[in-house]
């Protein structure tokens, strides 16, 4: 890898409530990490947060990312969709459901809209299961106008819990 490639920030949310989402977002941050044009350099702590938009379903874990990459935005969500595709289906059913859902969020400070992808990730600043993972690593970071703490202190928190304190889970999860 040549130091003198431009390695960008860019912010991930992770998110699950089927199978072994806990699990699948491990292995979703240990596979982007292995990758050389990836390294991961910050992860939240592991939440337990309700479903928000279609409420009958199971609760969700979520978390966020920091990732450091030469990819451009596109190339960094193909990868992730990529993963997802990996991860999606539990084994035991044909058409499994997905146990994993990987959103690029932020991409240094660009603003765009293509049909693939639109940043920053359009309604990240009113959900709190986006928030407050987010928070632990990037409470000062401006989104649209405000920092992530600012649009925290806004948002609806209900019933969200830490899962797991420790910041490494992602790595010693089996
Ligand atoms: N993702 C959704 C819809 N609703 N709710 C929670 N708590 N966490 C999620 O990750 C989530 C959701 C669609 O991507
Ligand atoms: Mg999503
Ligand atoms: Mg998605």
């Amino acid at each position: 890898m040549s130091p003198n490639r431009n390695w960008r920030r860019a912010i991930l949310g992770l998110g699950g409530n089927l199978g072994d989402p806990r699990r699948s977002m491990a292995e979703a941050l240990r596979a982007l990490d292995a990758r050389a044009d990836c390294r991961v350099a910050a992860v939240s702590r592991l939440y337990r947060t309700p479903p928000w938009g279609k409420t009958d379903q199971d609760w969700f874990f979520n978390a966020c990312a920091q990732v450091e990459t030469t990819l451009d935005a596109e190339a960094l969500l193909a990868a992730c969709l990529g993963i997802e595709r990996a991860m999606k289906r539990v084994r035991k059913e044909r058409w499994g459901p997905r146990t994993i859902d990987i959103d690029v969020l932020t991409f240094g400070d660009l603003n765009m809209e293509s049909a693939a992808l639109t940043l920053p990730h359009p309604r990240m600043t009113e959900r709190g299961f986006v928030l407050k993972p987010l928070a632990d690593f990037a409470a000062d970071l401006t989104v649209e106008g405000r920092t992530v703490g600012e649009w925290l202190s806004r948002a609806d928190v209900t019933g969200i819990e830490v899962a797991d304190e420790n910041v490494e889970w992602w790595r010693t999860q089996d």
